[in-house]
């Protein structure tokens, strides 16, 4: 496979101006007609030497080519497996092309596929090329027209890009309708759905008086689900008025709901795609964290159409110029309709469990991408969650309002237009006098810097030193690393927890304040401190790195207890309990006995005695790391240590606090039996009484064996009810688990989201006989390798949240899971290629797990044929 290089870019030698499209959809066919008005690039070329026109396309049958309504013979063009190439003799020509494909055969559900019965289309970043042939690349920006031809009793509905603007019928039972798209897009925000579908509508009236009409699509047996997902829809649209000032452009805004799709969602103009996973929700279907995915989705995909839309990326390279961007966008989102410190202790305890990971492994790569074999395996954690926290800097750097003035200037300069991340940074620094050049650092450079802070007191001259160092670790290609610009949002604490005035080289800066540290090595002065501070170091999170700062454990103690900003109370919560964690795996490992620490178990008393915080706040500071989070922190990873001790201190946490725990969950279990609400207050209440519950349930006692049987029979929700059977699958109680398990299976045998999630469960459970559980489950009438969210429900939980037994030391969670890349590379690559990150992590492990996890890879290696999107991590995790 070739490698792609960001500094070969070169801009198309053709234009496609218009792109007139016919489908004649068939059970066992489709034909696709196109007619494109092409026009030469002549910025590239002069009118007396035309180039010639190579066209992209993929597992195509080419039927016709006419040239200015000529047809040509074969032989007057040439057709490879990746493309069509042609002469023109005039700088502007029609090209009208039919090609042949087999959408009912697609099972990489990239380009034309089907969902069930359903017709639909994913374009990008790729897709485009396996329709028809096609400048398949986002800075060819066309105008489309498309028609659509079906049997009309199968394929009532007839879906395009843009607003229809006719219809009608044709013998043999079929119909047609056609779509045009006003605004000129690329390929990739293509789409197309023909299906049997049930509508829910609504309308928008945008900022400036205009009604936009508003349809969600789905299969007739959902259409209670979509709720949430409307509403989530409108207030996002009025969000991007208010916070963005951009307005919906087309008359009509879809979203259809498929449940064969390689991802969450995608923002195809006026018709969004969805896994049904991201549109549908109902409380006795979907959990509190399903429906908060609905909304962060929903709001994504919509905040394209100006970040990704309006204005697109001019390569793949820039990926993240709309991904990070349009995170940021959706987190600041849903940081306004829940609580901000609740949405930031999630999105830093993903990112750095996840990201950070990548960010350390043999797949690091920078946010702008130099060099790929196969775009899709850059849709990564780097590019969107990354991307994201590079673009919140940014905000953070210019506050909220130079950040807006200089997003207005993006999306009024680059309106219609094809452009790269410069440009985004350009528009910032132009509407604000700004100079970004160092701190374009984050988009080049790959790793995670590492931040070490410490501090000196002089009681003399009242001054308080803070010297930085910054280090950011080799990453593959990239041996040595720049500093680069990290805002330190901070403060400095009094004896009591007060912020103390900040005084910086004579400046008086306030409470708190952010700090750029651009030096490899750099100490700031502050002056006028009373006493010994304490610091609160990046607050918020306020940079992507790793921060170490030598607080003892007191230090937390103080800081988890009397820090005023939200987020560094939680995060000094979280550093006491890693502290207190890796310490017992040392003990563990040194086969001593393990001990509890008591400041911990204070901790955790006082919040969850606290009646007056944030119900949210409190199960976030109880709940302990991941150990997918201590297993990137360790140097070495001993998962079956981090594995025993964690659960060990979860165990002693629940037994030290057991009375505390049932009394606050009992409290919690009476207020929310009533009728069920989706409010923040209600969910916040859940997650808490749940996170308890999961507690208690070590303890062992009959008596919480019954809260939690009670809980799973009477729950009015699936928050409730999954959260119980989640605990008791956990537990060794084996009736009451696999009677809950075959209850739920049975109520939920027709619903295949909440089946999923029944998969899940049962493929996580730490357990040991996980893998063989996991091999029956394959054999489930339910269960089927052709549907991505069955893949990752089943085999992606078992490889990523089921460490212990994935890692079993016999080798044969690898094994299995190299099977399952094998087989389903043949059908579905770009499923299978998500599949090998946790091979790809082997570095992490001791010496015989690295062995067994690089026999696998070597042996999918060996495979013939290999997809390219496979063989570029499983070749680049083996280099
Ligand atoms: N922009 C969308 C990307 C996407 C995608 C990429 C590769 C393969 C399948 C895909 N489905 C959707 C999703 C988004 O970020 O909004
Ligand atoms: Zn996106």
């Amino acid at each position: 496979p070739k490698t792609i290089y960001l500094k070969d870019y070169k801009a198309p030698d053709y234009w496609i101006d218009e792109t007139q499209l016919t489908f004649e959809l068939f059970e066992d066919h489709a034909l696709v007609h196109s007619r494109l008005a092409l026009c030469l690039n002549t910025e590239r070329h002069a009118e007396t030497a035309l180039p010639p026109l190579v066209l992209d396309g993929q597992q195509l049958e080419l039927q016709k080519v006419v040239l200015d309504e000529q047809e040509l013979v074969e032989g007057a063009y040439q057709v490879d497996s990746d493309s069509l190439t042609l002469q023109p003799s005039r700088a502007q020509f029609e090209l009208a092309l039919t090609t042949r494909i087999e959408p009912q055969n697609n099972t990489a559900l990239e380009g034309l596929y089907k969902s069930g019965s359903m017709f639909c289309t994913q374009c990008e970043a790729e897709g485009f090329r396996k329709i028809t042939y096609y400048l398949d690349r986002p800075d060819v920006m066309s105008r489309f027209t498309t028609t659509v031809i079906a049997e009309r009793e199968r394929y009532p509905v007839l879906l395009s890009n843009g607003n229809p603007i006719a219809s009608g019928e044709h013998e043999g039972g079929r119909h047609w309708v056609s779509w045009e798209d006003p605004f000129p897009k690329p390929a990739y925000l293509f789409a197309l759905v023909a299906g049997d579908l049930c509508l829910l509508q609504d309308s928008f009236t945008t900022m400036s008086g205009r009604t936009i009409d508003l349809r969600i699509y789905v299969e007739p047996e959902n259409r209670t689900q979509c709720d949430h997902a409307m509403d989530s829809l409108k207030r996002s649209m009025r969000w991007d008025e208010e916070v963005y000032g951009r307005e919906y452009d087309l008359d009509i805004f879809m979203i259809v709901a498929v449940n064969d799709f390689n991802m969450g969602a995608m923002e195809n103009k006026g018709l969004n795609i969805f896994n049904s996973s991201c549109v549908l929700a109902h409380q006795d279907t979907a959990t509190d964290m399903a429906f908060q995915r609905v909304e962060a989705v929903v709001a994504h995909e919509y905040f394209h159409n100006w970040s990704g839309n309006r204005v697109t990326c001019r390569d793949w390279f820039q990926l993240s110029l709309k991904e990070g961007f349009t995170v940021f966008r959706d987190s600041e989102f849903s940081a306004d309709m829940n609580s901000r410190t609740v949405k930031r202790i999630e999105d830093v305890t993903f990112l750095r469990a996840n990201q950070f990971a990548e960010d350390a492994g043999p797949m690091a790569h920078p946010v702008r991408p130099d060099s790929f074999i196969e775009i899709s395996n850059f849709y990564t954690l780097t590019v969107y969650e990354k991307g994201a926290e590079v673009v919140r800097m940014l905000h953070t750097l210019l506050g909220e309002e130079g950040f807006r003035k200089g997003t207005d200037l993006y999306f009024e300069r680059h309106d219609g237009q094809a452009v790269t991340c410069d440009d985004f940074i350009k528009a910032l620094e132009d509407a604000n006098g700004a100079d970004f050049i160092q701190f374009k650092r984050w988009y080049s450079q790959a790793g995670t810097p590492r931040l070490n802070v410490r501090s000196e007191y002089d009681a003399a001259s009242r001054e308080y030193r803070l010297h930085f160092s910054q280090v950011c670790p080799p990453t593959p290609g990239q041996p040595e690393k720049q500093p680069q610009v990290i805002p330190v949002r901070m403060a400095l604490l009094d004896r009591d927890g007060n912020e103390i005035p900040l005084q910086l080289e004579g400046k008086a800066l306030g409470n708190e304040a952010v700090v750029s540290i651009t030096e490899a090595e750099q100490t700031l002065v502050f002056e006028n401190v009373p006493n010994c501070p304490l610091p609160s170091l990046l607050r918020g999170f306020s940079a992507p790195v790793k921060l170490s700062y030598p607080y003892s454990r007191d230090d937390r103690v103080f800081l988890a207890k009397h820090d005023p900003d939200g987020f560094n109370r939680w995060e000094a919560a979280q550093g006491l309990a890693v502290d207190v964690l890796q310490g017992l795996v040392e003990i563990h490992r040194a086969g001593r006995p393990l001990n509890l620490d008591q400041r911990l178990v204070e901790v955790m008393r006082s919040v969850i005695a606290d009646a007056e915080l944030d119900a949210a706040m409190v199960a976030e500071i109880i709940r302990l790391p991941s150990e997918a989070y201590l297993i990137e922190l360790a140097e070495v990873a001993d998962v079956d240590a981090i594995h025993y001790t964690r659960e060990w201190l979860r165990r002693a946490l629940a037994e030290a606090l057991r009375d505390e725990m049932s009394a606050r969950y009992q409290i919690l279990a009476a207020a929310g039996s009533g009728a069920f609400s989706a409010k923040a207050d209600a969910m916040a209440a859940r997650s808490l009484k749940n996170s308890l519950l999961s507690y208690l349930m070590l303890t062992g006692e009959q008596q919480v064996v019954g809260w939690c049987v009670r809980q799973f029979v009477e729950a009015t929700n699936m928050t409730d009810r999954q959260a119980a059977l989640v605990a008791l699958v956990n537990s060794p109680f084996e009736q009451q688990r696999e009677a809950a398990l075959a209850e739920f299976a049975e109520r939920w045998a027709e619903y295949p989201l909440v089946m999923d999630q029944w998969f899940s469960i049962q493929a996580a459970a730490s357990q040991p006989g996980a893998l063989d559980r996991v091999r029956k489950l394959m054999e489930h009438p339910l269960f089927t390798m052709r549907n991505p969210n069955k893949v990752r429900a089943l085999i992606g939980a078992f490889a990523n949240q089921n460490l212990i037994n994935f890692h079993a030391l016999d080798g044969s969670g690898y094994a299995f899971l190299a099977d399952r890349i094998i087989e389903l590379d043949r059908s579905n690559p770009q499923i299978a290629s998500r599949l090998v990150t946790p091979l790809s992590r082997w570095r992490k492990f001791e010496p015989k797990r690295q062995e067994l996890m690089k026999t696998e890879l070597a042996r999918i290696m060996a495979q013939s044929p290999l997809s390219p999107d496979v063989y570029e991590v499983v070749s680049k995790s083996l280099a």
